[in-house]
């Protein structure tokens, strides 16, 4: 029996002596969106942001529920375990803080010598990356762009358009993330809107 890709209609035949297993998870790759009973999701909104965005009055001038990602992820392994990979996918609204775009929280892995890839599927935006010595960069993302996260560095999203940006990662099981040492010290730059256009502006 030949095999090809294309042979959506493939079913066991009598004489098939392996087992046939369909895919447990489906990405949408206009969207991004994943399906499949094992997706897992999380929101983060406004009230979960306390003290990522630099503009704090602002941040509390609006609607506490107001969504600012979600993000659904297949974890095929358990979370820690060495060896497996992660899949996720990222959907950050389009919005404001004060001059600030809706952006992620933003993280190092736990175990720093892990990397990650993401790649955009729709809208557009900017991956943040800050290494250890908090030397910060920013590349831009748009649908199809494809970024490596170099291990021991801290990364962050954020959305510079008025739609969704979408993007999908994959990730080490063990990488794990360490939100608090960005909740202590920060990136040491933002994506702010100056003059109409976004900059990454460096922290005083
Ligand atoms: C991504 C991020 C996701 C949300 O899957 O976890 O985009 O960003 P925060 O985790 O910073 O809130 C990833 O980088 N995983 O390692
Ligand atoms: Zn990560």
């Amino acid at each position: 029996m030949s095999i090809n890709s294309s042979d959506s209609n493939l079913k066991p035949s009598g004489n098939c002596t392996v087992p046939m297993r369909t895919a447990q998870i489906m990405v949408d790759f206009r969207t991004g969106e994943l399906s499949g009973e094992r997706v897992q999701r999380i929101t983060r909104r406004i009230k979960d942001l306390k003290g990522s965005f630099g503009d704090e009055k602002a941040r509390q001038s609006l609607d506490p529920e107001m969504v600012v990602y979600r993000v659904e992820t297949f974890s095929p392994v358990s979370v820690g375990e060495e060896g497996g990979l992660f899949w996720g996918a990222t959907f950050i609204e389009p919005g404001m803080v004060g001059n600030e775009y809706f952006m992620t929280k933003g993280h190092f892995h736990a175990e720093r010598r892990r990397a990650e890839f993401y790649m955009a599927v729709a809208g557009g935006g900017a991956l943040i990356l800050m290494d250890e010595s908090r030397r910060t960069s920013f590349e831009v993302m748009h649908p199809g762009s494809l970024h490596y996260i170099p291990a021991h560095t801290a990364h962050r999203v954020a959305n510079t358009t008025g739609s969704v940006l979408a993007f999908m990662a994959c990730w080490p099981s063990d990488a794990g993330h360490d939100y608090e040492s960005i909740a202590a010290e920060g990136f040491a730059a933002r994506l702010l809107k100056v003059s109409g256009a976004p900059a990454l502006v460096a922290e005083p």
